[in-house]
């Protein structure tokens, strides 16, 4: 099966008493045994379930793994890798991730006695010095949250590979639709499923997927031994979710795109964060490495902290929500919401100031969505001329 075939049907196919289409919601904490030493393939459903197990096979077939774990939340999936390793194990780590990776791996480090170096990854040679004996993994974010670099995933898994390290990559920004980081060489994949993948915004959720066997066995037993498996009706809404990821993703980047070069032509804009456009200084990597450029612009208003305030405040359909990755579209402000929990250095060095604005561009007309930015980035009127009224875009 393709891709697309399987968003729809892999794991799914769970009822055997009546055959439903759809799989149920085993809505239970404890499944009975039929005699001591003998159920009927689950015991509790911290340790397993059968809606989780559905979402689980789903994800797993998606990226090309053999096991996946369906957890709690996007936070809890990074969690479980960590435990991957011990006090003294170094990892190396993209140095402009999501905030509250940074923020876990720093907790890490104080509590638990890890070894934690960020790195700019788009630098091979920066990365290979930064390499010490005691390196067990790359934490690989690509495009990263939210200024959208890409580092490519087949060298740095090399690198790691040659280093006796894993490769380790949050997939959450283009989901195994837009990039399939085990075919470029990883050996973990991480998301939060509370984006892309989910997509409708009403979920927290996260999925960890191992290509190798010899880390299935681990990832089950951390699942349960942490106690970080998701609910049966948060995996329900998930998979749920999933059915649609083809189409979703189409139409998200289809958006992101028209969005990317309206702001790129608006006077207001400074510049415009987005791996589809040409200038984009990856746009030859993202071309090479993913199959698409996903549904995430960031850009920086021409002014300071005022002028991105205005324009935050201003936006009538996007709403100012931290989150991405559903229908809706989002604006929020990364050096204030999502990546607030960053340590100041390190969200300097990564080049998220004051002037970022981070979208999630949803799936509405992308007419409506260029009309309302065009409207919200009218600040200081009088001073400048207005962007040009934008162009239709063609529905296609
Ligand atoms: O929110 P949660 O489901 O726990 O996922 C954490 C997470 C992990 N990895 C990446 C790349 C992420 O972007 C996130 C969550 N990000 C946001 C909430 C945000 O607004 O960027």
């Amino acid at each position: 099966m393709r891709l697309q075939t399987k968003t729809v049907h892999t794991g799914v196919d769970k009822d055997s008493a009546f055959n439903s289409v759809i799989t149920p919601i085993y809505q239970t904490s404890t499944f009975r045994f039929e005699n001591i030493g003998q159920t009927k393939g689950f015991d509790y459903t911290r340790s397993g379930n059968p809606t989780r197990r559905a979402l689980e096979e789903n994800i797993a077939a998606l990226e090309g793994g053999v096991s996946a774990a369906a957890v709690a939340t996007g936070m809890a999936a990074i969690t479980l890798v960590l435990h991957f390793f011990k006090t003294g194990d170094h990892i190396l780590c993209t140095h402009d991730c999501y905030g509250g990776t940074e923020r876990l791996l720093r907790t890490y480090r104080e509590q638990f006695g890890l070894e934690i170096s960020y790195v700019d990854m788009r630098d091979l040679s920066s990365v290979q010095d930064a390499i010490q004996p005691n390196t067990k993994a790359f934490w690989i974010e690509t495009p990263s949250n939210p200024l959208l670099n890409i580092v490519d995933i087949r060298e740095l898994s090399r690198i790691a590979h040659r280093n006796g390290a894993l490769s380790i990559v949050d997939n959450t920004f283009l989901s195994p639709f837009n990039q399939r980081p085990f075919e470029l060489g990883a050996d973990i994949i991480v998301h939060s499923t509370t984006k892309y993948l989910n997509g409708h915004s009403d979920v927290v959720g996260g999925a960890v997927v191992v290509k190798h066997q010899e880390h299935a066995q681990r990832l089950q037993f951390l699942t349960n031994a942490l106690g970080q498996g998701a609910s049966p009706f948060d995996c329900w809404l998930v998979l749920r979710g999933i059915k649609t990821l083809a189409p979703r993703m189409r139409e998200h980047e289809r958006n992101a795109k028209a969005v990317a070069e309206f702001l790129s032509s608006h006077s207001h804009v400074r510049k415009v964060y987005y791996p589809g456009l040409e200038s984009h200084p990856h746009h030859e990597l993202a071309k090479r490495q993913q199959s698409g450029f996903g549904g995430m612009v960031s850009f920086e208003v021409d002014g300071g902290i005022e002028e991105a305030k205005q324009v935050l405040s201003s936006t009538r359909i996007f709403a100012l929500a931290e989150s991405l990755g559903g229908v809706e579209s989002l604006i929020e402000h990364p050096a204030t919401m999502s990546h607030a929990s960053m340590n100041p250095d390190l969200r300097e060095k990564a080049g998220i100031n004051d002037r970022v604005i981070r979208l999630s561009v949803g799936i509405e007309d992308p007419n409506d969505l260029i009309e309302d930015l065009d409207q919200a980035l009218a600040f200081q009127p009088g001073t400048r001329s207005r962007a040009r009224t934008s162009k239709a875009v063609a529905e296609c």
